[in-house]
This record gives C-alpha cells, structure tokens and sequence, in this order.
C-alpha cells in the first residue's frame, strides 16, 4: 500500500488505496457529501481560500464511486474554490445524471447563471458559518441568494459547529427552502447524545420537518479515532428517528484532516454500524438522495 502523504501546512492528501468495503451497498446508492479540488491550473483554487489543498479531480471522484461500490455522487462546492463553481459544475457534466452538485453563490448571481448550472445538474446551494473556512456573510446576503434559488426548486446545505446553533437557529428558521445540515451540526462527541447542545438540533429537526442531516463525517469529530466507536450514537439516533431525512457520504477527498486519513472503504463500513436494518440503509443511501437530487 502506498504511503499516506502529508501537504506542506500538514494536513494529509487523501487515502491512496482503499479497500473494498466488506459492506455491500444497496444497488443506486448514492455518496451524498464529496468534493472536487481543481486540478490546477485547469481549475485555480480561490484567493481568498483558508486551505489550499491537494488536486483532486473529477476521474479520480469517479474511480472512487465505482472502487466502493456507488452509483452517483453529489458534489459539494469546498471552500477551496469561494465561488467559483466551475470544477464542480465541469464534473457534474462529465457524469450527466450520475452526479449532482451543490454551488456556492454571491448574492449578485443572476436567474440565468442559476438556470445555467440548474441544466449542469446544481440543485442548491451552501452557506457555510465555520468561522475557520469562511469569512462571515450579512445574512442579508444568504436571504437574497436564497429568494433566488427557491424559484428553481434549489435547496440550501448549511454548514455550523454545534456551540453556535443556539445563535444560528432563528435565522434557519427564516430560510424558505429545505435545509441540509452537513455532519449533524458537528457534535462534540466527548458530551454524549443527552447534552443540550445534541439535543437542541434533535429537537430542531423534530419541529422542522424541511431541516435534513447528513449523517457523515465520524473521521472529523472522532477523538478516540478509527473504527469511530465514540460518534456511533450520534447519528444513530438521528438516523433512528429520522430515517426519511438523512444522507450519507465520503466527504472525499476529506479537506483539513490532520489527525489520521479515513480509508473511503472503512468509511462505508462504518454505514451498518449507524443505520443498521436493510429499510433504514435503503432510505439513507438511496430513496432520500434520490427524492432529493433526482426527482
Ligand atoms: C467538509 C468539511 C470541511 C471543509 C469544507 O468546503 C470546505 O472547505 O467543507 C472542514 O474543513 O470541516 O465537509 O469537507
């Protein structure tokens, strides 16, 4: 196997080799939660970027897919590339309908520019509040853009940490869209599922029926590392009681890992561990994605 590498501000490039899941995925499942970084210069990553990652394009996203055992993808614009979609927007039309995308957008974005990547496959958009990654927006400007893409019947991905819900929560509310929340708010999974803090996006999800989770991520909030054993009980609880409104995904090629370097194929394997009868997994890998992304 060859050696997991280390970029210059020390965080890892993705796993060279992954195994072949033990886990067999039901047939059309899809990886909900990824990414494609350039390749530069093709694709340059954004001044105003907070990482600068390794090239990770299109065909090695679409070799991993067939690797583990995916149908489709869902490609979620990263940081890396502020708002400039055009390395997602050219992978989503290599794959035609076997890929998805997620933009992010300014609030000058115009109807046709919205149409143009809604005929790419794009169906929604991401406001990113990880103070780390991004510098923060009006929320003026994330109501603008969001007036904008409901019209195409777009949803909106959001991305927080679990200490700022509590400030975050009215304005999600306001937002007149579906909304998915990437890896379940980020959890501190050393406080357990019955901290108020878990148990304040449980109860957001129950009173909203339009706010969604991406079930994902269990290498970034792990502090005991692999197999994961410290974040099972946190999606398996959303995923017990919301099976009709989860998703999951690699989040390959796993930007800013700096503790360890997820093997894509453990990650799949971790799937039975927080979803584990045949009907929850076959509502998490395909019929939400699909109700969501392709209908
Ligand atoms: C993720 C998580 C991260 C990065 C980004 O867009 C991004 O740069 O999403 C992170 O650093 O937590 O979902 O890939």
């Amino acid at each position: 196997m060859s050696e997991i590498q280390k970029m210059d501000d020390d965080w890892l490039v993705f796993h060279p080799d992954p195994k072949v899941p033990d886990f067999k995925l039901p047939e059309g499942a899809v990886d909900a939660h990824c990414h494609v970084f350039g390749p530069s210069p093709e694709f340059p990553f954004a001044p105003e970027r907070k990482y600068t990652p390794c090239n990770a394009g299109k065909d090695q996203l679409f070799a991993l897919r067939d690797h583990l055992g995916f149908a489709r993808n869902v490609i979620v614009q990263a940081t890396c590339h502020g708002k400039d979609n055009r390395a997602m927007v050219d992978a989503c039309r290599t794959a035609g309908d076997l890929a998805r995308g997620i933009a992010s957008v300014g609030a000058d974005i115009t109807e046709a520019e919205i149409a143009d990547m809604d005929e790419a496959g794009v169906r929604g958009v991401r406001f990113n509040f990880v103070k780390r990654l991004v510098d923060s927006t009006p929320q003026e400007v994330f109501l603008t853009i969001a007036d904008k893409i409901k019209q195409f019947g777009w949803h909106i991905v959001v991305y927080f940490e679990a200490q700022d819900l509590e400030e975050l929560e009215p304005f999600l509310k306001k937002l007149p869209t579906t909304l998915v929340v990437d890896h379940m708010g980020r959890p501190d999974v050393t406080k357990g599922v019955d901290h108020p803090d878990f148990q304040r996006f449980i109860r957001l999800m129950e009173e909203n029926e339009t706010i969604w989770s991406k079930v994902t991520c269990p290498e970034r909030l792990t502090k005991a590392g692999p197999p994961y054993d410290d974040v099972v009980p946190y999606p398996a609880a959303i995923v017990e009681r919301f099976p009709d409104r989860v998703l999951w995904g690699t989040d390959w090629p796993h930007p800013n890992m700096k503790s360890h370097m997820p093997d894509d194929g453990a990650l799949v394997d971790f799937i039975p561990r927080i979803a584990p009868s045949p009907e929850q997994q076959q509502k998490l890998l395909v019929d939400n994605p699909m109700r969501l992304y392709w209908a």
